[in-house]
């Protein structure tokens, strides 16, 4: 097998750059070791930051979002039983963010890859990569296949075989003593938009799917079982962390769907070795507190894309070396956001009391300082591109 650009994974970074590539009329395969319905049928992210949406129409692949979409422009944060409204659009000129779940988006982008004639090969597991400074560097397929191409592309994710094949890479890495705990249920929207609280001996957030189903978050311990989180504990918990009184009402349902995950903040400062080049989750990591994960994938293929463009239309070569440092500046921002989101949200009983009080001067600031609130709106809608 041969192509110009052989992506390793079929999650939102590999799917947006077959796009892109695609309409700059470069050729890509894409091999994912899941089958299309465990891709499309996953659970995770659901925030999408106003000019991925402004991407997902111009590429034409925007009019089910639009559609099923949750327009907000603005998030509650919660503490002390009192929300405050960051008013999102107000604070940014005019900008929305979209509550539209990943496993949606990818739906919509393989339907329209694979319907533009693109090759996507499902359950097909990827055993490692070769010859990356040669200029034909190869993907080895589990099954024996071989892929041979231009250049790789690891959208692999963090657990993925791309990035363990750089030698002497720079990592940077923090564990939070914390994970979430995600359900959804069948229930009717209790609130206009997110909440993120910190109440109650922890961080709680309301979150939506469709007018029926709701997602919501409560910090728990990483390292829990499942299974001592029965429907009941988890309900008294989310009324614990959003309670604001007799005024308010948590519409409970059945839960249908749950999971806990870790927190971690990563980055790979290595995102390029010979003709291999990483991009999203396998070269950096950030806590959902900020729901940047997904938008930064999309980020990182956005400059990759062009990069590629270049050296493979016009045999320029600035754009690719510059790949990882253009990266980085957005990723080091959205690791700040992520990881200042998830400490003024949790409690964290490895930090000392004056450290708890500091956050939720934090959170007061936000409701008291205008350029505070400014501050986290801008980052939330997603920051300006600086290339
Ligand atoms: P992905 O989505 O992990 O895709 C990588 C793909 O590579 C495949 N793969 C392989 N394929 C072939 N051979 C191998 N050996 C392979 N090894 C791996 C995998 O099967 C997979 O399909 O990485 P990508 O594309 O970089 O995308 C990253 C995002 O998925 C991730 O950052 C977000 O989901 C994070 N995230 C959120 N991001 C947001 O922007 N907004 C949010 O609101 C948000 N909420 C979340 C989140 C992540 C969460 N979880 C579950 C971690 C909420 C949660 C709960
Ligand atoms: C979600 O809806 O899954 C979601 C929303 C906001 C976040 C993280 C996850 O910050």
């Amino acid at each position: 097998m041969r192509t110009q650009v052989g992506i390793i994974g079929a999650g939102p970074a590999g799917l947006f750059l077959a796009h892109l590539l695609h309409r700059a009329g470069i050729d890509s395969i894409i091999v994912e070791s899941r089958s299309r319905e465990d891709v499309e049928g996953t659970v995770r992210a659901g925030v999408l930051e106003h000019w991925v949406v402004e991407l997902m129409n111009g590429m034409g692949l925007g009019e089910r979002m639009m559609r099923e979409g949750h327009f907000h422009d603005g998030i509650t944060l919660q503490w002390n039983r009192e929300r405050h409204h960051v008013d999102i659009t107000g604070l940014t000129g005019g900008k929305r963010v979209v509550v539209y779940p990943q496993h949606e988006v990818l739906k919509d982008l393989i339907a329209a890859r694979l319907n533009d004639g693109g090759q996507i090969l499902f359950s097909a597991r990827v055993a490692g990569v070769r010859d990356m400074l040669t200029e034909k560097p190869e993907i080895l397929l589990q099954d024996g296949r071989v892929l041979t191409c231009d250049f790789v592309v690891g959208a692999d994710g963090f657990h993925g075989p791309a990035r363990q094949a750089i030698p002497g890479r720079a990592e940077f890495d923090k564990i939070y003593p914390f994970g979430w705990l995600g359900i959804l249920t069948h229930a009717p929207l209790s609130w206009h938009e997110l909440i993120y609280a910190n109440q109650a001996g922890g961080f709680a957030l309301m979150s939506t799917r469709t007018p029926e189903i709701q997602r919501m978050y409560v910090q728990c311990d990483p390292a829990d079982d499942i299974a001592t989180w029965s429907d009941a504990r988890i309900w008294d918990t989310l009324h614990a962390r959003l309670d604001t009184g007799p005024d308010w009402t948590l519409h409970e349902g059945p839960i249908f769907q749950k999971g806990i995950i870790p927190l971690r903040s990563f980055v790979c400062e290595t995102m390029r070795y010979g003709r291999l080049f990483l991009a999203g989750d396998a070269a950096h990591i950030v806590p959902p507190t900020g729901a940047k994960g997904l938008n930064l994938a999309v980020a990182d293929v956005l400059v990759l894309s062009r990069a590629l463009e270049a050296k493979i239309r016009h045999n320029r070569d600035d754009g690719l070396d510059r790949y990882a440092g253009v990266c980085l500046r957005r990723i080091w921002k959205a690791e700040r956001f992520s990881w200042y989101m998830t400490t003024m949200l949790h409690q964290n009983d490895q930090e000392s009391a004056f450290e708890g009080r500091i956050h939720f001067a934090d959170l007061d600031l936000v409701r008291t300082a205008p350029s505070a609130a400014k501050l986290l709106a801008e980052n939330y809608v997603g920051l300006p591109f600086d290339e």
